[in-house]
């Protein structure tokens, strides 16, 4: 007899004795995983299954630099985390062995591969998917969302979700390699700050350390760090350090703890011999390697932060190279022969794994680095997410280049090196889009770009697309001219201020998102097709993006081009700044956006929580509140708000929170506080109507309130009432 959980799930399950696997959509009869378990291959070094995919929309298997749908003509998509920049068809940065897939139909299904070591996925025409590890062992989840935000969220229930991000880190980010004083720093903030552009992080590349010794500042160049940091605190912003996971190895006894004490210790990587593996990253002489794995490790790391935190008052922390890079190729020796530096098969490039890197052969505690490479950076982000919430008792916020499936809990990410082109910039959106498909949604790329020199257009528009990054920072290296926005003439100025003003505008609806990503497991940042599975011209498009289910951007971002040509899935859209409605069959529409312009439309049937801009987000959120109605076909709309003190930590757990519910019917809307524990202001300021002809009144709580046609929207005015209260809000 079936029990009952069984008569209600999704899927049949089909095997035969001679090892046919059929997994099926109950529903519909769509193939969700069909493999020949006969042609299974599972030894030590070479593990292998294939399976049939229902359509050849697959989207996944990540990271590389390319688009969001996979070609399914004899594509390899290589997993091994390397740190070397992106280039299409090559293994990059991080490991996420998760893929969705969409059904004829528009149901989605996902399949994550828990595996870790080094693995090729081969998409043939069929179409058909081969995975192939080459070690490890086969662990398949197979997700049956039917929607791709029940796939994200089934796939994040089991690797882990997004952090609740300090508010602060949704501000704008400024950055540069090289620096190389403490004077350039401040002449280069004053700057930005005199032309008016918010700014709520500072960070410091290596070359800020003292001979690019992690948990050190240079002395001479620098002097003063900590009292520049601390004038950032005192003026509401926040400062950002780097921290490599290597540590250097020939320090004088006694002036190095980091050394010293992992010595002591004795936790790092070892040779095949019972040596230190000697690398060479930026140090003097050679870079040593604490291994994450053992769990010596994290207290010893978290006692290096706590430390460091006594002399300079961090709040974020940035870790880069942890592949990890290695300038040499194995170690200062080579590596020995082994069947682990010369596996039979080799996946991805077509030389050998240890290039740029630690030897396969190399010792973790348990296991050699052939098993533990790809998950170096996650127990980085892990070991250093704990040690930082420890010292600051607040919110970690902390930046990772290498990754691995579920660092989301510990970390974000940023597309690494890219170059300052038009297609590298194009690049950043499916970047962004899938790595909140893995569970990571604080993702952004160097606005205006990392290498090279960047045009005053292309900068222009990067920094009007780059407000949009969830994590927005502009970053370059240290042989390119600066581009800060400052650095510019007025068309990147404005682009900047335009946006800016737009996203800390935006940032309650933002930061709501967030508390959806971490609790729930929602995108925060998500392609067309997530919201529309069933058109499938929403498929292929990367070049547009939504903010969770209701805001969508529409870049420039081609050279020269001041319109774009915007698919709009069926609906009725907005202008969000005007409000001039778009109402769409499923169709293009063609906006004009001069450069210092970016569009973004706000769809029917979303009421979004919005705040008066600052200069700072500790300035903005003394601000008070307003609200976007947009109405759909049926004169309807909802949206939520979430609100607490944005950097405590475990408000949601601890019930710190506010959380406000807004529903729009005819022409009345209500609001709910559903939750009112954070003690705060959230005064009222206006509500934005986007939909209607005409208001001959209004009124709050039946009180009548002033209110006015703003071309082609209506704003009722709301000042003193409070979002805390429980309001209906109403027009005739
Ligand atoms: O080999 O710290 O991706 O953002 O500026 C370069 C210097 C090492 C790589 C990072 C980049 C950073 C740079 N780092």
């Amino acid at each position: 007899m079936k029990s009952k959980k069984e008569k209600n799930e999704l899927y049949l399950v089909n095997l035969t004795s001679d090892g046919s696997l059929l997994i099926t959509r109950k529903s519909s009869g769509a193939i969700v995983f069909q493999t020949e378990l006969s042609r299974l291959v599972y030894s030590d070094q070479f593990l292998q299954i294939s399976s049939y995919t229902a359509s050849k929309y697959l989207y996944g298997f990540g990271e590389h630099k390319e688009g969001i749908l996979k070609s399914f003509n004899w594509n390899r998509l290589t997993l091994f985390n390397q740190g070397d920049l992106p280039v299409p068809n090559r293994n990059l940065y991080g490991t996420h062995p998760f893929y969705l897939v969409v059904e004829p139909g528009g149901n989605t299904n996902g399949v994550f591969l828990f595996n870790s070591n080094a693995m090729d996925a081969l998409l043939q025409p069929t179409p058909a998917i081969t995975l192939r590890s080459i070690g490890g062992i086969l662990d398949l989840f197979i997700m049956l969302g039917p929607t791709p935000t029940d796939v994200v969220k089934q796939y994040t229930s089991i690797v882990g979700r997004t952090f609740m991000p300090p508010y602060w880190s949704l501000g704008f980010h400024i950055c540069k390699y090289g620096y190389f004083s403490l004077n350039k720093t401040i002449e280069v903030l004053e700057r930005n700050l005199a032309a008016d552009i918010p700014i709520d992080v500072q960070w410091h590349d290596i070359d800020f350390m003292h001979r690019n010794l992690d948990f050190t500042y240079d002395p001479v160049d620098f002097k003063g760090l900590p009292e520049f940091v601390e004038k950032l605190h005192n003026d509401g912003r926040h400062y950002v350090a780097m921290i490599s996971p290597g540590v250097s190895d020939v320090e004088e006894p006694n002036t190095y703890a980091p050394y010293d004490e992992g010595k002591k210790l004795d936790l790092f990587v070892k040779d095949v011999n019972g040596s230190y593996i000697h690398g060479k990253v930026w140090n003097t002489n050679y870079t040593v390697f604490p291994d994450f794995s053992n769990p010596k490790t994290p207290p010893y790391w978290a006692k290096q932060f706590d430390v460091y935190h006594l002399k300079l008052h961090y709040d974020g922390i940035w870790i880069d190279m942890n592949e990890p890079l290695n300038f040499l190729n194995g170690s200062d020796v080579g590596c020995p022969d082994s069947p682990l530096e010369d596996p039979q098969y080799l996946p991805g490039r077509p030389y050998p794994l240890r290039t740029l890197t630690l030897c396969m052969t190399a010792k973790h505690l348990k296991t050699e680095h052939y098993n533990e490479h790809n998950l170096l950076a996650y127990r980085e982000a892990h070991a250093t997410y704990n040690a930082i919430r420890d010292v600051r008792k607040k919110r970690p916020f902390i930046i990772s280049r290498a990754t691995f499936s579920g660092q989301g809990q510990w970390s974000g990410h940023w597309s690494g090196d890219i170059t300052s082109n038009w297609e590298d910039m194009r690049y950043t959106i499916p970047s962004m889009l899938m790595f909140n498909f893995y569970g990571m949604s604080m993702i952004g790329s160097d606005i205006c770009g990392f290498r090279l020199n960047v045009t005053e257009d292309l900068c222009a528009r990067w920094q009007s697309l780059g407000a949009f990054y969830p994590f927005s920072r502009n970053h370059n290296d240290f042989d390119t001219f600066e581009q800060d926005p400052a650095a510019w003439g007025p068309d990147v100025i404005d682009a900047t201020k335009n946006s800016l003003r737009t996203r800390y505008y935006l940032l309650p609806y933002l930061y709501t998102l967030f508390y959806k990503s971490h609790i729930f497991g929602e995108t925060v940042i998500r392609p067309l097709f997530f919201e529309f599975p069933d058109d499938a011209n929403t498929y292929s498009i990367d070049e547009e993006f939504l903010w969770g289910p209701s805001l969508m951007i529409l870049p420039i971002l081609y050279e020269n081009a001041v319109k774009v040509d915007a698919y709009f899935p069926k609906g009725v859209w907005y202008d969000f700044y005007s409000g001039k409605s778009m109402k769409s069959k499923g169709e293009k529409f063609t906006l004009e956006a001069n450069i210092t312009h970016i569009n973004v439309a706000v769809r029917g049937g979303a009421i979004l929580p919005l705040q008066l801009p600052g200069k700072t987000t500790v300035e903005s959120r003394t601000n008070a509140f307003d609200l976007l109605i947009a109405l759909d076909e049926n004169n309807a709309a909802t949206g939520e708000l979430y609100w607490d003190d944005g950097d405590s930590l475990d408000t949601y757990e601890n019930e710190n929170y506010n959380l406000i519910s807004f529903s729009a019917k005819d022409n009345v809307t209500t609001t709910k506080v559903l939750k009112n524990k954070y003690i705060s202001i959230m005064d009222l300021n206006e509500v934005k109507i986007f939909g209607i002809d005409t208001i001959k009144s209004a009124t709050i709580n039946n009180e009548s309130v002033p209110s006015y046609s703003n071309s082609n929207y209506w704003i009722v005015n709301a000042t003193g009432f409070s979002l805390l209260d429980e309001l209906t809000i109403s027009w005739t």
